[in-house]
């Protein structure tokens, strides 16, 4: 059985799960948002990995059908954190999902409606993959999601084309620095001097930044002392299931 049959038939067999990565406000070290993050356990081929996995499932045609599982599930989960504080949750989202605008949009609305989320307590995640196409339908669903409220970050920046343009021309409200930048700080001075000059843009433009992979005390003095807004990585937490997350949301205070 190929791996995109298996697929076919994993999120109704239960394979399918999300784990959350705490994103932490650098200011007052509490945690404001979680990225779900996805896992396949098959029972044939064991745990699977998001970077083989999602390719297989725009490959096969699943992702609308995966995408759309992970929006409900992260908005429920969200939701329900909710009573405990307060706390956005971030979906990454394929290029592929973003070419059906109007399906994507529905499904966005559905997993919003069902789980009774703030729109904006979501965030999408989008890499600049999807922007090098530039096409306008992708320009107006991303104007029509700020219309409603929702959060969209700009994923993994710093890796791909990254051209500037991208920041002025759709409305982004969080920048995420790759974390092969943070890597480097401080012992690499082109990466820290980087990392530097994209948490001064971001600032300039009004955009929260966001440090990826953060995994030395090092690195977080370094980025609380550029004004870095958001962090993420080992040093503060690997990414745990919901309800881990939400323990984690009680002891925030
Ligand atoms: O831990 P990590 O291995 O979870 O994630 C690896 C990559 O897979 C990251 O680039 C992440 O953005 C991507 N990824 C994780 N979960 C999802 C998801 O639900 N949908 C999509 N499209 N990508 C995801
Ligand atoms: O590409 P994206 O940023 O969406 O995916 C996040 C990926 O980064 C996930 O695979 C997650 O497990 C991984 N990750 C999160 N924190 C750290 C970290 O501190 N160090 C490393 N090496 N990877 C991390
Ligand atoms: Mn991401
Ligand atoms: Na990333």
């Amino acid at each position: 059985l190929s791996m995109a049959n298996l697929l076919r038939h994993a999120a109704e067999r239960g394979e399918l799960a999300l784990l959350y990565q705490p994103l932490i406000d650098l200011r007052s070290g509490r945690v404001v948002a979680a990225e779900a993050l996805l896992r396949w356990t098959s029972e044939e081929l064991g745990v699977v990995a998001p970077d083989l996995l999602v390719p297989v499932a725009e490959d096969a045609g699943l992702i609308e059908h995966i995408g759309g599982w992970v929006l409900e599930r992260a908005c429920t989960a969200a939701a329900q954190w909710q009573s405990i504080a307060p706390c956005r949750v971030a979906v990454n989202v394929s290029s592929l999902q973003l070419q059906a605008p109007e399906s994507f949009s529905e499904q966005v609305d559905m997993a919003l409606k069902h789980s009774g989320l703030n729109a904006g307590l979501l965030e999408l995640e989008i890499t600049e993959g999807v922007l090098l196409r530039d096409r306008p339908t992708i320009g107006a669903l991303l104007a029509e999601l700020d219309r409603r409220g929702i959060r969209l970050s700009l994923d993994d920046f710093g890796t791909g084309y990254s051209a500037l343009s991208y920041l002025r021309r759709f409305p982004f409200h969080v920048l995420k620095i790759d974390r092969t930048f943070i890597a480097g700080i401080p012992d690499n001075q082109e990466d820290t001097e980087l990392t530097r000059a994209i948490i001064a843009m971001a600032q300039a433009l009004g955009l929260s930044v966001l440090a990826e992979g953060v995994e030395r005390p090092e690195q977080r003095d370094f980025l609380v002392e550029q004004g870095c807004d958001l962090a993420q990585g080992y040093l503060f937490s690997r990414p745990i299931d919901a309800d881990a997350l939400a323990a984690m949301l009680g002891r925030n205070g």
